[in-house]
């Protein structure tokens, strides 16, 4: 990009591309791990990147992306917070022709020509295979197995996409019970806080559901204060595969992880070079991924990349 010249993304005369990326916050390791990797992957492919952390808040994202369509960058990238409320923003930055790439989450507006393409995971996929694998796990016994759940940031694509997806496979056997359901906001902090209440409130629960690995390790804390034994007495399902996670899992504190993919910034980077040419690029780029027992995190852990 080059101001000089009054380019309104219509290219970068220079070479160098100019992005503008929008980061949720820094909640998770997941979070933590996919910004290095997309700091990293700017500086090899040449691509100069600005980049804001929302803190977690739309209005804060908003603002940013504002921002980038001031400074009149190539390509905006963002991982929404939430799905929703995102059209008039999206619609300013048409306006100023500069072409928006989703990262990791979805937004629900309508109007798909909004942006170029949606890179990330396919978050119901990942909240089927939880559910199935606690199908598995009890398939020869017919009590009841009462579930809580520790749902991710409230309105957030995976929050929404993985307590529907797991929802959709458990909600099939009659058997299986969801007690209580409650945000955590995908911290560690929040984890531990809403496990502590949910095990005042349950003295029976069979089953945890976390919807990423942070929240199941606050949880872990909480269920130890609890006196009882994690991945024992309270079977443990969490999202992710970070490197805590997956040491926990090995440890035979979580029983199953369902992976999801922080690194993919090299993909990123390729997109935006192409929109930034005026090239097709697919609609939709699902990232590559698989799930964990605790015998396959001891095999992978010494050479997991986050
Ligand atoms: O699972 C969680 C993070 O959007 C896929 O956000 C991402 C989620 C990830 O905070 O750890």
């Amino acid at each position: 990009g080059d101001s000089s010249v009054g380019s309104s993304g219509g290219g970068a005369k220079d070479g160098k591309i100019v992005m503008g990326f929008a980061q949720v916050g820094a909640e998770s390791g997941w979070r933590t791990a996919n910004t290095k990797d997309i700091q990293e992957t700017a500086k090899e492919a040449g691509v100069d990147l600005k980049f804001s952390d929302a803190q977690q808040k739309q209005e804060n994202q908003i603002k940013a992306i504002r921002s980038y369509i001031q400074q009149k960058v190539d390509v905006i990238a963002f991982s929404p917070v939430v799905e929703s409320g995102w059209d008039t923003v999206l619609k300013e930055v048409q306006n100023a022709k500069i072409p928006v790439i989703l990262t990791d989450r979805a937004v629900d507006s309508q109007d798909t020509s909004l942006y170029k393409t949606f890179l990330g995971s396919d978050f119901i996929e990942e909240g089927k295979k939880a559910g199935q694998w606690l199908v598995d796990q009890y398939k020869d016994s017919k009590d009841d197995v009462n579930i809580v759940q520790l749902e991710g940031t409230t309105g957030s694509a995976p929050a929404n996409d993985r307590k529907s997806g797991f929802e959709e496979i458990v909600k099939a056997d009659p058997k299986f019970h969801i007690i209580a359901s409650q945000s955590g906001d995908f911290t560690r902090a929040k984890g531990k806080e809403v496990m502590e209440a949910f095990l005042k409130s349950n003295p029976d629960i069979d089953v945890l559901w976390a919807h990423n690995d942070d929240m199941g390790l606050g949880a872990i804390e909480a269920i130890e204060g609890a006196g009882k034994v994690p991945g024992k007495d309270i079977k443990i399902i969490t999202a992710d595969a970070t490197h805590d996670g997956m040491q926990a899992l090995a440890d035979g504190k979580i029983n199953f992880i369902v992976e999801c993919n922080p690194l993919m910034g090299k993909q990123l980077m390729d997109l935006a070079k192409k929109v930034v040419n005026g090239e097709q690029v697919p609609q939709r780029v699902v990232t590559e991924e698989t799930t964990f027992t605790q015998e396959q995190a001891k095999e992978v852990l010494p050479s997991r990349k986050y």
